[in-house]
């Protein structure tokens, strides 16, 4: 039976409607949140009528389990605190459509905190062994709650673990979230393999004081401290880093925040992600040297959270392969080999398994924003090599 692309579409936009904000499709639906579990819920019910049994794991996982040994498909759908309607959802609802009309065994997952509200891809991370419940309890987001409280939230749908050993290999489709496919006029991307990544933050304790009566030699301004250290920082980075190399300060907490006080404190979330694990590890000792000199220097205290990471994984060839065949029949010289600048639950699932991801494109390469669109055109497709794909390997299962 032919997958249903109306059907499917038309899934997409109900998914996009639990924590729909903002311009265009945005949503705002965060790990936990009340339309994070509303979604869950009616995920389950979909599950329910694909003819799969919903079961939920203690951090939040959905899975739509087939009986007997399946292939597992999906990818996560929670989303940034300003998402795109796909990043995640397309995965999900592709594997959905995908596992309702085909005849073999698939299995569905939408995990849990894959955007990393509390730690960086949660859900999956404890699922696969990567991190321990107890551990990821204790992380918390930028309010200072806590894994542990914010799951509790669904305590009432939480059973045991799924064990990894029922699935055959593990299939994500995602939007490629960058700007190569657009840029390219191409419409698919088999992925060869997926950035690493490392998330820490930190923190300079200065002086608060009088921002009128203070002069400035005499300050000890922990925002001052942080426009230092990045500067220092990019200049440092410099005969370290590649093209592809990207580090982020995406979030900074200035203490107390008033106009009239010199900030005392400031704490700012440090990301950093290349292919390349040792370029990974020379950039961590450069982030905390280069802090640590700008400490001593403006007579701040320095403090280092935890870091948090996944190194970098390359995709399963032969389960890579049936990609590149399904594309290349589905959408022939549209297609390429690409690597995944974004990070995505595959990497944590590789653990345990086989695993292969499928892009289609972002339009102006934009995501992690309510912007964040595919031509419904490339969606379908993206949809067809994956029903391709899964006939190419279920037939021999
Ligand atoms: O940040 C990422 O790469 C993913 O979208 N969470
Ligand atoms: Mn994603
Ligand atoms: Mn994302």
């Amino acid at each position: 039976m032919a997958v249903d692309e109306k059907r499917f579409i038309q899934d997409l936009h109900k998914l996009r409607q639990f924590g729909a904000a903002g311009v265009g499709k945005g949503v705002i639906r965060p790990a936990y949140s009340e339309a994070d579990i509303a979604a869950r819920r009616w995920l389950a019910e979909r599950m329910t009528e694909a003819g799969l049994t919903p079961h939920f794991d203690p951090v939040g996982n959905l899975f739509g389990l087939a009986d007997g040994p399946s292939l597992l498909m999906g990818s996560h759908s929670d989303s940034q605190p300003e998402g795109g309607w796909l990043d995640g959802a397309l995965g999900v609802i592709a594997a959905l459509e995908v596992a309702r009309s085909s005849d073999q065994p698939i299995s569905v997952v939408s995990f849990q905190d894959e955007e990393g509200r509390f730690g960086v891809t949660t859900g999956s991370a404890v699922w696969s062994g990567g991190l321990a419940v107890a551990q990821a309890d204790k992380l918390t987001d930028h309010t200072g709650e806590t894994f542990g409280s914010a799951r509790a939230a669904m305590a009432d749908l939480a059973a045991g673990f799924v064990d990894p050993d029922q699935f055959t290999g593990f299939v994500e489709m995602h939007i490629e979230q960058g700007p190569s496919l657009d840029a390219q006029g191409d419409q698919i991307g088999v992925v060869t393999d997926i950035v690493g990544i490392r998330d820490m933050v930190v923190q300079f304790d200065g002086q608060q004081n009088h921002a009128g009566t203070t002069p400035m030699h005499l300050r000890r301004d922990a925002f001052q401290a942080l426009s230092l250290f990045n500067t220092r920082l990019n200049e440092q980075f410099r005969n370290v880093v590649t093209p592809q190399t990207v580090w982020t300060i995406g979030h900074v907490d200035v203490h107390p925040g008033a106009s009239s006080i010199v900030p005392g404190r400031v704490r700012f979330s440090m990301q950093w992600r290349d292919g390349d694990s040792d370029r990974l590890a020379r950039m961590d000792e450069i982030i905390r040297t280069t802090a640590q000199g700008v400490a001593e220097e403006m007579g701040m205290g320095l403090s280092f959270g935890s870091l948090l990471g996944l190194a970098p994984v390359a995709m399963d060839q032969s389960l890579r392969g049936v990609l590149e065949d399904a594309a290349e029949q589905i959408a022939p010289g549209r297609w390429r080999l690409m690597p995944s600048g974004a990070l995505h639950d595959a990497t944590n699932v590789s653990r345990s398994m086989p695993v292969a991801m499928l892009f289609v494109p972002s339009i102006d390469g934009i995501s992690h924003d309510f912007a964040e669109e595919t031509a419904e055109a490339d969606l379908i497709a993206g949809l067809k090599v994956l029903e391709c794909a899964v006939q190419k390997l279920t037939s021999g299962m």
